[in-house]
């Protein structure tokens, strides 16, 4: 296998400054016809033309008209001859491609009769021949040629020129794009496609068509993505200055894709997962997710558009600042402050059920990392979400404001580039001189280049006499492959003091004049570090790391009865929510370490693993009358399982299972009453609205449903499953149906099963919806083993198909990644399920197949016997001699 190494970029040799493209579209066999303006880049030595192809047919190589020799180097087309000088040449390349058989779905492929394109990162070389990097930007002139009858719609990047009639049934549209591209960002549609319209007018007075182009039949279901679209124009303009740029600003959903959208420049391509929502279809969750993917990919026109990677190790210069940029969107949106501390504590239960293992395991790399195999495997949550969080960091140290001036200077410096991580920070810290991110650059960048998740161990010693509070702060960082050794951080801390009946401490660091508020943010930029508080009357109750203000572990020395005040008091929302959380997960680590329970075929065990006193504050949180309902939901809610499994040396997943069902159970007859009050006090009524307080009542609601079927399960009352079952009869909105289905599925009562049957007789034309179908029967609670069996089942549904990506993540994804208790069998038929369908998938989608392999990803701390047998797994994939080299990279990290 190729590695690819970031210390070995070099600038192109050649620049591309246009390309024609004529596209003669037929789904067995599309001729494209390729001609570009090339010229020798004048800073490099001369050297050939390379440039990269996959899977093309060539038929003919033109330069300036005539033909000439070339050669074929693996998967290059190399032009030895080029005629020498600064002078640009014309080349002309003619091949073809056979979209119907383009599974992988990168480059140009068929959905269901429509023609898409997908070249983040290397697809465009599966289209033509080209200098495949997105450091070469060129201008883009795009001619389309098809079907007139079966491919009506005819769309690429830019604005549309010219179009017009052939005599053979044919029909052709030209396309120019005004901006320079790197050609990762090139696409094109063709088909049969209806689209939603706006006109909207910016706050330059500029005018832009808005499109959302869907199927026939799902033009009901483009509202929402609509408005988020503008929702988000406006906010771009409003936060940063930054206008829609474009003319025209199209997205367009496809139900077979490999991501969940692609920001291609002008022509966004969007898994319809992202994209299709009405009331009948769509949770509340979905809503909320087309909200910010919309909002994510138009972010990009910015952030990743207009100023692009220099190279594919700077992913995260795009990637980590547009979900910043979607994460404070969505904050935004949402109003309140209790609703943006929701989507906080969303964000960051995101970031450490996932990112954190990931940076604990084989896979772990840095935010900007050094080598790839595949390039695709590194489109992870750490390029993502711990990339988000380092952008979160630098506005903390810089300010609100601090940072909108950096954008602005990042922009002013780089607009049309393609660049570096390193450029981005200097341009932030640079607009802040006088900032801290500006006075620890270089070593705030190691947050780029060392991988890990870094510990914080704090400890406070009150001093009586001197009336004085000392919080020593020591970082540390694990070591990951490749990077045994780490220095430290820049680790801003955010924290308040309480005093013992819950109030706020006013913060007076010795030295000061007088106290600065009650909450601040210290700098941990030492091994170790002291701050000493003054003033203090009493041993005060620490909240540190507010807001999650740095992505670390924290370890401190909080006691039971100091984090119950937090949980009671703290007016962090993050760190109330974390304090319940802390609770839970120090009680179920105990029972773990010390009980045998085992779930059976007849549900959890009865066990009082939960002590009094959080229970009764647990009590409290529901009935609280100023909390919101989406804060209770999400204190109400114990911990994943793998989230748990993370806090463990070694990991028995049955046990972790049973001791979390029987803190389910628990929860759930203690109180039982509480319950039935949150499910009547949280109805909602009225039309449907995917607001976030009509959302958390029905968050609530549906947990508190989910609560009273478990309870009502294990005393053999009937009561509350026929009010679920009912629900899913007559429920008006998706949310509630939905969450009535999964209360009875997840209660393993006897109505999951003909409630199962009707839900899917009255969607079995919405694949959104049969998509909820198989992953709610795949993510069931195990009891007795019967979930491998129902998916191995559903495997031969008529509904079920392998080819498609999001069925695949529904039902099979599902049940090896999102259902730790059924598929970590001590018969190791899960692993056997799991290497089957990676193998399959292979051949078919690399790209799927190499993100399934990952669920094998934390073997190593699996106790026995599921080490050995997970190790077998993975070497049985690893066997396979012709296996892709996404799917190696992985397994092979795996096994290393
Ligand atoms: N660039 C790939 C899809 C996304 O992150 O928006
Ligand atoms: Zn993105």
């Amino acid at each position: 296998a190729t590695v690819t190494r970031r210390e070995d970029y070099a600038p192109p040799a050649y620049w591309i400054d246009s390309v024609d493209l004529s596209f003669d579209l037929d789904p067995a066999k599309t001729r494209v016809l390729n001609r570009m303006r090339v010229r020798r880049n004048p800073d490099v030595p001369a050297q050939p033309l390379r440039l990269d192809g996959e899977e093309l047919n060539l038929a003919r190589v033109l330069v300036n008209g005539q033909g000439t020799s070339f050669k074929i180097d693996g998967d290059q087309l190399v032009l030895e001859n080029l005629p020498e000088g600064s002078e640009p040449v014309e080349l002309e390349i003619f091949t073809t491609c056979a979209p119907t058989k383009n599974t992988r779905l990168m480059g140009l492929y068929v959905s269901e009769g429509t023609f898409f394109t997908q070249c983040e990162a290397e697809g465009f070389r599966r289209i033509t021949y080209f200098l495949d990097r997105p450091d070469v930007m060129a201008s883009y002139t795009v001619t389309l040629r098809a079907d007139k009858a079966a491919y009506p719609v005819l769309l690429s990047n830019g604005n549309l020129v010219a179009q017009g009639e052939l005599d053979d049934g044919r029909h052709w549209a030209q396309w120019v794009d005004p901006h320079k591209k790197p050609c990762y960002l090139f696409a094109l549609v063709a088909g049969k496609l209806v689209a939603r319209e706006q006109r909207i007018r910016s706050r330059a007075g500029t005018e832009h068509l808005l499109q959302v182009y869907v199927r026939p039949g799902d033009l009901d279901k483009t509202e929402h993505a609509m408005h988020s679209l503008m929702a988000a124009i406006a906010w771009d303009e409003a936060r940063f200055g930054l206008p829609l740029d474009l003319e025209r600003f199209m997205i367009v959903a496809t139900s077979d894709f490999n991501m969940g959208a692609m920001e291609n420049k002008g022509l966004n391509i969007f898994n319809t997962k992202f994209v299709l929502a009405n009331p009948a279809t769509a949770t509340d969750a979905d809503y909320a997710n087309i909200e910010s993917v919309v909002a994510h990919e138009y972010f990009h026109n910015w952030t990743g558009n207009r100023v692009t990677c220099r190279d594919w190790f700077q992913l995260s210069l795009k990637e980590g600042l547009t979900v910043f940029r979607d994460q404070e969107f969505s904050q935004d949106m949402a109003g309140s402050p209790s609703a943006r501390a929701v989507k906080r504590i969303e964000d960051v239960r995101v970031l450490r059920t996932a990112q954190f293992p990931e940076d604990a395991g084989p896979m772990a790399h840095p935010v900007r990392p050094d080598s790839y195999i595949e390039i695709n495997n590194f489109y992870t949550v750490t390029i993502y979400e711990k990339g988000a969080e380092v952008v979160r960091m630098m506005q903390t140290l810089v300010g609100r404001e601090g940072f909108v001036a950096g954008m602005k200077l990042y922009f002013a410096r780089h607009d049309g580039q393609a660049v570096t991580c390193d450029d981005f920070a200097q341009a932030i810290a640079d607009a802040n001189p006088a900032s801290a991110l500006a006075r620890h650059l270089p070593q705030f960048k190691r947050w780029y280049s060392q991988a890990g998740t870094p510990r914080v161990r704090a400890q406070g010693t009150w001093d009586a006499a001197a009336r004085s509070y000392t919080l020593t702060l020591t970082q540390s960082c694990p070591p990951t492959p490749g990077q045994p050794h780490k220095e430290p951080f820049v680790i801003p801390i955010e924290l308040g003091l309480l005093d013992a009946a819950g109030h706020a401490l006013p913060l007076q660091l010795a030295g000061e004049d007088a106290p600065h508020g009650t909450t601040r943010t210290l700098v941990l930029t030492e091994p170790s570090q002291s701050f000493t508080f003054v003033d203090i009357d009493a041993a005060p109750v620490p909240s540190l790391l507010r807001g999650f203000s740095a992505p670390v572990i924290l370890e401190d020395e909080a006691s039971d009865a100091q984090l119950l005040t937090l949980l009671a008091h703290d007016t962090d929302p993050f760190n109330r929510w974390e304090a319940g959380q802390r609770l839970v997960l120090r009680a179920a680590i105990a029972a773990i370490a010390t009980s045998a329970l085992q779930t059976s075929a007849s549900g959890p065990l009865d066990a009082q693993i939960l002590p009094t006193s959080l229970v009764q504050a647990l009590r409290e949180v529901l009935r609280h009358p100023q909390l919101d309902a989406a804060f209770k939901e999400l204190v109400l809610t114990l911990p994943a399982e793998s989230y748990i499994a993370e806090q463990l040396d070694e990991v028995d997943p049955q046990r972790v299972h049973a001791v979390r069902e029987a803190m389910r159970l628990q929860l759930a007859l203690a109180l039982q009453s509480d319950w039935q009050w949150a499910w009547e006090q949280h109805q909602t009524l009225g039309a449907y609205r995917p607001d976030p307080v009509s959302a958390g009542r029905r968050a609530l609601s549906n947990l508190a449903l989910h609560m009273l079927c478990l309870a009502a399960q294990h005393q053999g009352d009937q009561v509350w499953p026929g009010k679920a079952y009912q629900r899913v009869k007559t429920a008006t909105n998706m949310t509630e149906r939905f969450g009535a289905l999964s209360a009875l599925v997840a209660s393993g009562h006897e109505l999951a099963a003909p409630a199962l049957e009707r839900f899917h007789a009255l969607f079995k034309d919405e694949p959104l919806v049969i998509d909820k179908w198989f992953a709610l029967q795949a993510s069931a609670p195990d009891r007795g083993g019967q979930v491998l069996p129902i998916v191995r089942r559903l495997l031969q549904h008529p509904d079920f198909h392998l080819t498609n990506p999001n069925r695949a993540r529904s039902l099979i994804f599902s049940y090896c990644m999102n259902n730790p208790g059924a598929f970590h069998r001590a018969d190791a038929a899960g692993y056997q399920f799991w290497s089957e369908r990676v193998l399959e998938l292979d051949a078919i989608n690399p790209q799927v197949a190499a993100r399934l392999a990952r669920a094998l990803d934390r073997w190593k701390k699996l106790a026995e016997p599921w080490r050995s047998a997970a190790r077998e797994a993975l070497a049985r994939v690893a066997a396979k001699p012709d296996l892709s080299a996404d799917v190696r990279e992985v397994v092979g990290r795996a096994l290393a």
